[in-house]
């Protein structure tokens, strides 16, 4: 990647993060919204808290690039993406809690529960996943029924039983019974490939792509979304926690089995290649107008935080 494409990468994942955290302002504000009896202030705080403190925003990202691939970039996609932050937001909330991972500091600052209490953290994630389904199906976005019906089941079955939920139980399991690669390659596709999926696709439903770019945009979203996972195991190894804006070394230190322990650095650092370029190549139809999205693959591979 050059320094040129890399700056526009930047900017562009700039731009789209302050594009997605405006609308989350406005949405997330004390103000009751139409058929809301009333939003309690504390709960509003604490949602808040979980989701305005500096996420890089990728899977937004990805949502709104993936939509502009198919000439959709709509408020349709702006809303999408903001319900899938909600989402990954309350992942985050809930994998802190003491009972998940008991972390103290996410994103540079104290977790939900430790600014407030566990009860504020997990209501707070609650009420985030459900407004996640409220944003896509409702009438300010504008999609036609079909593709929010296609959004709404696509979404919930990545952040459930067979995605990120289901992952998320599957590493608590391992960490009692280490899973063989195959169950380690599985578990990490529920638990954060599945959003990350969801993303890609997402845009080209948005767009209303035909099936056969739909799923290669689903398959786009994979092949980085084990990138994802990858580059995440490899920076809890390699680095510090100053830098990360939460715990490192937390997989060592739990016995936990990743790719990383089983093969070694460099072994991740070829497959996160091979990845970029499995990616690069479903993208290669759409010539020149999926240069960001290549970018994006780059970007998740090589990043450092
Ligand atoms: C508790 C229901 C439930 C699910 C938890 C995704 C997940 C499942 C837990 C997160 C644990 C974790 C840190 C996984 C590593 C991958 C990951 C999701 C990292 C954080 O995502 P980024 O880097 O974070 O996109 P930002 O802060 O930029 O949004």
């Amino acid at each position: 990647m050059t320094d040129q494409d890399t700056s526009l990468f930047q900017m562009t994942l700039l731009h789209r993060a302050a594009a997605v955290e405006a609308l989350l302002t406005d949405l997330l504000s004390d103000q009751p919204q139409d058929g809301e009896i009333s939003r309690p202030p504390r709960l509003m705080a604490a949602m808040r808290h979980g989701v305005l403190n500096g996420g890089k925003r990728l899977r937004p990202f990805l949502v709104m690039e993936s939509a502009a691939l198919f000439g959709a970039g709509t408020p349709a996609a702006l809303r999408v993406a903001a319900a899938l932050e909600c989402i990954h937001s309350y992942s985050l909330v809930h994998d802190d809690l003491p009972a998940m991972d008991n972390d103290d500091m996410r994103r540079g600052q104290p977790t939900v529960h430790r600014k407030f209490d566990e009860a504020a953290a997990i209501l707070a994630g609650d009420s985030l996943l459900t407004y996640a389904f409220e944003l896509i199906a409702a009438e300010a976005t504008e999609l036609d029924p079909g593709a929010k019906v296609a959004l709404v089941t696509a979404l919930a079955r990545a952040a459930g039983i067979g995605g990120m939920t289901g992952g998320q139980a599957l590493d608590l399991e391992a960490e009692k019974v280490k899973p063989d690669e195959a169950g380690i390659i599985r578990l990490q596709a529920m638990k954060t490939g599945a959003l990350i999926r969801f993303a890609c696709e997402a845009g080209a439903v948005i767009g209303n792509a035909n099936p056969e770019d739909r799923e290669r945009l689903a398959e786009y979203g994979s092949a980085i979304g084990l990138a994802f996972q990858l580059a995440d195991d490899l920076l809890d190894v390699t680095a510090d926690a100053a830098h990360m804006g939460k715990a490192t070394g937390k997989d060592a230190a739990a016995g936990k089995a990743t790719l990383v322990s089983l093969h070694g650095i460099d072994w991740t650092k070829r497959q996160l290649s091979g990845l970029v370029a499995q990616a690069e190549e479903l993208l290669a139809p759409f010539g020149e107008k999926a240069a960001l999205l290549k970018q994006a693959a780059r970007f998740i591979a090589e990043r450092q935080s």
